[in-house]
């Protein structure tokens, strides 16, 4: 995936028609698209295809199962040309293992500690300890969240050179800029770009706003 704007758009926009009008709309500004169930339920899996040709797509299915439910969830997602997937890390060891094998090339990135308030209960006080299953399993990064810019740096110091990707920016009351500057790779947006009148405007403003970041 590549890194020439640091933006990743969350289209949780559920008409797929526009889905694909502000995926294309917005190419220029974002790095990837980030498809998660709302999408993929109204639209369809073919979806992931479709926008694979416009951007690297990453399938937000945050996977966490058994490591052979894993496995054909991991294949479904890739053999329709997601670039990533995203799985919860406290399935465990096994299950992130079968992630990355069945990923191949494709990214796999773990979730270690969840944006909203209800992440901060279970997944933070074990979001170390996840971050450093998720590097042994060969995972390509972590999601940590915008909401708290400290956790971001606490993932950082255990990521190393690994990605970190990072959603809870506008919506969620995160900081584009703040996220990056604590070490994020990338932040990821979605009612604040999607839900824009203009989207192609509101991404340049995000994508310029963290550029000196980067
Ligand atoms: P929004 O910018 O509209 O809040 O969207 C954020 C996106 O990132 C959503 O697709 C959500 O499912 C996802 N996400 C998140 O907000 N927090 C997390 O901890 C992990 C996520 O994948």
């Amino acid at each position: 995936m590549r890194r020439d704007t640091g933006l990743i758009i969350a289209l949780d926009e559920t008409d797929a028609a526009k889905a694909v009008k502000i995926a294309e709309s917005i190419s220029d500004s974002v790095d990837a698209i980030k498809v998660n169930w709302p999408l993929i339920l109204s639209a369809g899996p073919e979806i992931i295809t479709e926008l694979s040709e416009i951007s690297d797509v990453i399938c937000d299915f945050k996977i966490a199962d058994i490591p052979n439910t894993v496995r054909l969830i991991v294949e479904g997602a890739v053999s329709r040309k997601a670039s990533g997937v995203i799985v919860h890390a406290f399935a465990g060891e096994d299950s992130l293992k079968e992630a990355v094998s069945a990923a191949g090339k494709a990214d796999v990135f773990a979730v270690t500690e969840m944006s909203h308030p209800g992440g901060a209960r279970f997944t933070a006080p074990h979001a170390e300890e996840m971050a450093g299953m998720g590097a042994r399993c060969g995972v390509a990064g972590f999601i940590a969240p915008a909401t708290r810019p400290e956790r971001i740096k606490m993932i950082r110091s255990i990521a190393g050179k690994l990605k970190i990707l990072s959603p809870g920016v506008g919506a969620q009351g995160g900081s584009a800029s703040s996220a990056i500057s604590a070490g994020a790779d990338y932040v990821i947006v979605g009612r604040t770009i999607y839900g824009a009148e203009d989207p192609a405007s509101a991404a340049s403003l995000i994508r310029d706003e963290i550029r000196p970041f980067l």
